[in-house]
């Protein structure tokens, strides 16, 4: 739908326009208008009949449950790329064996989980595709439990404000609880038939498809539950902290 490589310069000025101006990222855009936006002219025609759109009515239209598109098996991109904030060959290798999911803040059951009871949980298998702020883009198989499902394992307060996830990395990030609840928000515990490549943030990391890239941390080590909003690793250096529908 996106083809991202070809018109990276222009894009990344667009995304800019488009975070700074209303919030969306491309990936929203492309979501909402239904143009592949391939075509600048075309992308700056969509870009100006938003901005005219007053804020209050985007808020309504971009609130909750709209969904990602979702595409075929035979359109995964693989290998899947790496990104992070530091070279691959410095993806933590977590051993599986010692390895917990922290649960804390305003949840009623802080027993930390295991993989294997994650994998005890319904779950649940998307195929979507992965914006990264910086001009690339790539279709990922994940499979693992919807963020909501394990929510309200845990007793979460779901009137609270916000998730926060920290990373073995020490990456972090957060959600609203809207986004958190969100159908298409997953704990990812394998990409296809295979648990995640360390690379792709094993062994537990989001996938939330509504957003751009950064907002799926990987190596997620601790879960909380917050009326004060954790920010993030990229969100606190100014990325715009919604980014997304
Ligand atoms: N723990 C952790 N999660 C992270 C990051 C990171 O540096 N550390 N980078 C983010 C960014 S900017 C992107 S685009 C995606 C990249 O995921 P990938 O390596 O599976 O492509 O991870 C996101 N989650
Ligand atoms: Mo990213």
């Amino acid at each position: 739908m996106i083809k991202l490589s070809d018109h990276k310069t222009q894009l990344a000025s667009l995304e800019r326009r488009l975070l700074l101006r209303s919030s969306l990222s491309i990936g929203a855009l492309s979501m909402l208008s239904g143009c592949n936006l391939q075509d600048d002219d075309q992308a700056d025609k969509v870009l100006w009949a938003l901005s005219r759109w007053n804020d209050r009515v985007q808020a309504r239209l971009f609130s909750g449950s709209r969904l990602a598109p979702t595409y075929a098996a035979s359109q995964v991109t693989k290998p899947f790329p790496f990104n992070a904030f530091y070279p691959e060959f410095d993806a933590p290798q977590v051993d599986l064996s010692s390895w917990r999911l922290e649960v804390s803040g305003l949840v009623a059951d802080k027993t930390a989980w295991t993989a294997e009871r994650l994998r005890t949980l319904p779950q649940a298998q998307q195929i979507t595709r992965h914006i990264c702020i910086e001009g690339w883009s790539a279709i990922g198989d994940w499979r693992g439990v919807p963020l909501k499902t394990f929510l309200q394992r845990i007793g979460a307060d779901t009137t609270a404000r916000f998730v926060g996830f920290r990373c073995a990395d020490r990456y972090h990030s957060s959600l609203d609880m809207a986004s958190a609840l969100h159908p298409q928000t997953l704990l990812a515990l394998d990409f296809g038939n295979e648990a995640l490549p360390t690379a792709n943030g094993f062994p537990l990391r989001l996938s939330v498809p509504t957003k751009l890239g950064f907002k799926s941390a990987k190596h997620v080590a601790a879960i909380f539950v917050s009326n004060t909003n954790p920010g993030g690793y990229w969100e606190d250096q100014g990325y715009n902290w919604f980014s997304g529908i």
